[in-house]
């Protein structure tokens, strides 16, 4: 690809989220050398990647140091890595490259924006220093439908690894080890096989895998029942999983903040090695929710404070913004964990829903824990709006949807991107439904038409 034709900034556009702080050097763009020297202290799977990039020999003149913040090897960058989490520091010149990390998903992602570049045909002599806005970004397959496949939701994980998103919620509403009725049950040994591998994939991609549970259609508020929850999250973690979530939506039932603050305390909590809890409310957005019952306020003041609570919005299927999020915020007492009702398309399953991604407000990275996206049943499709949900939750004032609208189809398809950018210009709009949830499309020709 002759990428040094392009303007100065067009190497570094292959990298997806927009880095935080770029500054490009004299060097400007050269070839990516016949082998380089790799140096690294950071975990194989970082590196994995790179090795089926470029050769790598000992002799190499060209040297690429990779390293997290501690290590020997990146020492004398120290300064230079941003001081947050995932963050990290990328130097490319013609004598080599550096990739230093905050930690190390930070180092990951160093590796990550490199291989973006080199995937563009040539390296582009830079100093790059970055880190997200929003502490966790990612997906919840938690739609109605045919769950993703196995080998889809393995392509997802790899995926969200190159676009640095690090959660994927597993929770989709028609698998029934997930819901009812056999959320008590193990899965059975193939099933239980492939969730292992997801779990496995997902690390590779500093991706944390959450196992999501959605008992309530039939739980019982007694002992037995809670036991049952337990030894479900047990059998899960011996699968590997690290990470659990609770989903009461489109249910009923009281009590839940004392089975939860059980789950957290006894489970959790217990085995130390288990990421935060994460809980999907029954009053999940504002239209639903009753000051009069004081649901959100009880689970507020009741809920372990570790807990997090998700939340979509005003209505099921809605943008947010600042003044959403102070109104529910005060009422969980913490910052909500969003759960953003787009591209999910089950109740307009005629649409495919691959425009722009727009709406969210610009200046709330603050005021929430976490941004994730329910997708479409169509894995692939889902991507055109995954790759600029990654890129406006890392960097949300730099964010611009067209363009990342524009890098996003030729990302997916480099080579066809201009055709797939005419299909998807025209598939955009959910067309009329019962969330009232709407889109541009097909802005070009509404004026003839
Ligand atoms: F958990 C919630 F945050 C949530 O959004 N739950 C479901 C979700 O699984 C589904 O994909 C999404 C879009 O259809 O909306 C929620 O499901 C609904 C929403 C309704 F308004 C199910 C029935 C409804 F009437």
């Amino acid at each position: 690809m002759a990428a040094c034709l392009l303007p100065m900034q067009a190497q570094i556009s292959y990298i997806n989220p927009v880095p935080q702080q770029v500054t490009t050097s004299k060097d400007g763009c050269f070839d990516v050398p016949a082998q380089w020297n790799l140096v690294s202290s950071a975990p194989e799977y970082v590196t994995a990647g790179l090795k089926g990039l470029v050769p790598v020999s000992a002799k190499a003149d060209f040297k690429v140091v990779v390293g997290t913040r501690g290590d020997k090897s990146v020492k004398s960058y120290a300064k230079k890595i941003p001081a947050h989490a995932e963050g990290y520091y990328l130097h490319v010149d013609k004598k080599g490259i550096v990739v230093a990390g905050y930690d190390e998903r930070g180092t990951l992602y160093g590796v990550k924006s490199l291989e973006a570049m080199i995937g563009g045909g040539q390296l582009e002599g830079c100093d790059i220093a970055d880190y997200p806005d929003v502490a966790w970004r990612g997906v919840v397959e938690g739609f109605y439908g045919t769950p993703w496949s196995h080998e889809a939701r393995m392509r997802q994980l790899d995926f969200y690894g190159m676009n640095k998103l690090n959660v994927y919620l597993y929770g989709p509403k028609d698998d029934p080890y997930h819901s009812v009725p056999r959320w008590r049950e193990p899965y059975p040994e193939k099933e239980a096989a492939q969730l292992k591998q997801l779990v496995e994939e997902a690390h590779k991609n500093g991706v944390v895998f959450y196992w999501a549970i959605h008992p309530g259609q039939d739980i019982k508020w007694n002992t037995e029942d809670r036991d049952k929850l337990m030894h479900k999250f047990e059998l899960m973690y011996q699968l590997g999983v690290r990470a659990f979530a609770v989903f009461f939506d489109d249910i009923s039932g009281d009590k839940q903040a004392e089975l939860l603050n059980y789950l957290d305390d006894h489970f959790v909590k217990a085995k130390k090695d288990v990421a935060p809890l994460v809980m999907c409310p029954t009053e999940y957005n504002r239209a639903w929710s009753s000051d009069k019952t004081g649901y959100l306020r009880t689970l507020g003041k009741k809920l372990n404070k570790s807990i997090e609570v998700m939340w979509t919005g005003n209505s099921v299927v809605h943008c947010i913004d600042k003044p959403s999020l102070e109104w529910i915020n005060e009422r969980i007492e913490r910052k909500a964990y969003i759960w953003w009702n787009y591209p999910v398309s089950d109740f307009v399953r005629d649409h495919l829903l691959m425009g722009p991604v727009y709406g969210n407000g610009l200046d709330i990275a603050g005021d929430m824990s976490a941004f994730v996206s329910n997708p479409m049943e169509r894995a692939e499709a889902s991507k055109v709006a995954l790759y600029s949900i990654a890129d406006y939750t890392w960097n949300m004032e730099q964010y611009d949807s067209i363009q990342s609208w524009h890098r996003s189809l030729m990302n997916l398809l480099p080579r066809q991107g201009k055709q797939l950018k005419v299909f998807a210009r025209h598939c955009s709009d959910l067309g009329q439904n019962g969330h009232g949830f709407r889109r541009e499309e097909s802005v070009e020709m509404m004026p003839v038409i």
